[in-house]
């Protein structure tokens, strides 16, 4: 299969690239070079590429900082979707699009509400949520306007070796070992009671690759563990692995505007469709998050 990838130098697109090497796809990267939002360049690289599947990756991704510039997110997300939208739609011949979104749609959820299936109401609270709402309607009027063979997922947090500082679980590995080598006892962190559902990015990109072959055209699944787990106890868990004897000390600047307490997926729906079901535990992710941080680099690992 020939698969284009946008984002493909990101986070999870480093990861997706190599997996689907490893199965053996013929795959076309892209990123920067190529603006998103230039829709022209966007599909003439599509169109030239002749892809058999579009994993659509590309993304303004931090949801915390995407309250600093609404309109770039949207531009980005939305738009860039609409986009890759219009480019494989133009193909001789259509590619299926994975179109990424994301479980921040759902919002803020009451406790009983949990955990999410696909069929929970789309209440985005953040601006980069709000984005990824357009971009899923975008990707449902392709499917039914135009017949794309669209297939959307909402992916809860991933995380694992390359992901950026930015995010809250490579954040904390990274100070945890900063404090431990320079003695410190106090770290300074955002809100710790929050839960998120957590997948390894090496789960996910299998994920997604099968949804690709065997998804639902039309249909959108998440991508969850289906168990949400507190910040703090993967702080902990982490100061563990790292040989760490410090405290956390919740400070101000570091909170969000806005945080949804919790978080937690139903799977149901992939597993039934795909056979996909998690394989890396949280620690062995959580160790190699630790064991990345204590040889002192971040690069995208993919
Ligand atoms: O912002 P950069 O320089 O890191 O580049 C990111 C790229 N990107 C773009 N590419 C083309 N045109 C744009 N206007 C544009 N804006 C951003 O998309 C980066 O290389 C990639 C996204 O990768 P990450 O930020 O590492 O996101 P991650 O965690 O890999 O998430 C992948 C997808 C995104 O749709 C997220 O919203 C979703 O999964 O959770």
């Amino acid at each position: 299969m020939r698969a284009l990838v946008t984002g493909a130098r990101g986070f999870v697109g480093a990861w997706l690239v190599a997996h689907l090497a490893d199965e053996g796809d013929d795959v076309v990267p892209i990123d920067r070079e190529i603006d998103i939002s230039d829709g022209k360049r966007l599909a003439a690289a599509i169109v030239e590429a002749r892809p058999d599947a579009v994993y659509h990756l590309a993304a303004f991704s931090h949801v915390g900082g995407s309250w600093d510039d609404p309109a770039e997110v949207f531009r980005t997300n939305a738009l860039g979707t609409l986009n890759v939208l219009e480019a494989a739609r133009s193909c001789a011949k259509v590619p299926r699009v994975l179109l990424v979104s994301s479980a921040e749609v759902y919002g803020r959820v009451a406790s009983d509400q949990l955990p999410l299936t696909e069929e929970a109401p789309l209440r985005p609270v953040t601006p980069y949520a709000a984005s990824k709402a357009s971009a899923e309607l975008l990707g449902l009027q392709a499917f039914l306007g135009y017949g794309v063979p669209v297939v959307r997922v909402r992916p809860f947090n991933h995380v694992g070796p390359g992901q950026s500082e930015r995010f809250a679980v490579t954040a904390l590995a990274r100070r945890i070992v900063e404090a431990a080598r320079k003695g410190e006892r106090a770290i300074p962190v955002g809100d710790l009671s929050t839960r998120r559902d957590f997948t390894d990015v090496r789960d996910v990109v299998v994920a997604y690759r099968l949804l690709t072959l065997h998804g639902q055209p039309g249909e959108v699944y998440n991508v969850c563990s289906g168990h949400a787990v507190a910040i703090e106890e993967i702080a902990t868990r982490l100061a563990e692995m790292a040989g760490a004897e410090v405290a956390f000390e919740p400070h101000a600047s570091l909170l969000r505007p806005v945080d949804v307490p919790e978080l937690e997926g139903s799977p149901a729906k992939i597993e039934a469709a795909t056979g996909w079901k998690p394989a890396i535990s949280l620690d062995d992710t959580l160790r190699a998050v630790v064991d990345e941080a204590l040889a002192g680099h971040g690069a995208p690992a993919g």
